[in-house]
């Protein structure tokens, strides 16, 4: 009898090992915006962590960019079922922004230029996980795609990854964001398959 492994001639979707159950692979790199694209330029971009006593932490354009930054490849799943593997990326770590800030915060909403807001844990936020992101394939990122920057939250759901982010505002419990409150789910995770609130 040959030995041949079933999932060489099968036609399950994500066999790769890197496609999270009910995602099919892309690769070009598709805008979802709820609304118009914010135009925010660098000169008047500014970035902002407020802690669970008001206390507000900003970084302008130049400040963010004397940080050091890091240039992650990361693989990115919507929800809307396409995954993308291997984006490159540049950015500076979250881990990075939070060095020095006193909080017993539980969960971070993310809030941009354009309204947008998603809650998440703070903890998915460190641990060398998440990145302000302001580079994509090599070049500044493009304004569809969230520039001058973004989060970049690969290990959740790509909603998670708020464009033209503008605050992370730290909180003692978990209150939910945009799509949250539209039925999303509140953590998100790819390989758990947490589209939706009750998943
Ligand atoms: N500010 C903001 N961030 C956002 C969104 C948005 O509408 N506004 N859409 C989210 C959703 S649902 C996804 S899938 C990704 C899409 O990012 P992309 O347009 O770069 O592919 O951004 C997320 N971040
Ligand atoms: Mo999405």
């Amino acid at each position: 009898m040959a030995i041949v492994s079933k999932g060489f001639h099968g036609k399950r979707r994500g066999n790769d090992g890197r496609t999270p159950p009910g995602q099919h692979l892309t690769t070009d790199f598709p805008v979802l915006s709820v609304g118009p694209t914010p135009r925010v330029t660098t000169d008047r971009w500014e970035f902002a962590i407020v802690t669970e006593r008001g206390e507000t932490h900003r970084w302008n354009w130049q400040q963010m960019r004397a940080l050091p930054n890091e240039k992650p490849v990361v693989d990115i799943h919507c929800v809307t079922t396409w995954s993308k593997l291997d984006t490159r990326w540049r950015g500076v770590s979250l881990d990075t922004l939070f060095d020095g800030i006193d909080t017993a915060a539980t969960h971070v909403m993310a809030s941009s230029y354009d309204g947008y807001t998603t809650n998440l844990p703070l903890t998915e936020l460190r641990g060398g996980r998440a990145w302000l992101a302001f580079e994509y394939d090599g070049a500044p990122l493009r304004p569809e795609h969230g520039g001058p920057a973004r989060l970049l939250v690969p290990h959740l759901y790509f909603w998670k990854s708020a464009k033209w982010v503008s605050t992370l505002t730290l909180m003692v419990r978990d209150e939910p964001g945009f799509w949250e409150r539209n039925g999303y789910h509140d953590y998100g995770d790819p390989w758990q398959e947490q589209r939706y609130q009750g998943d």
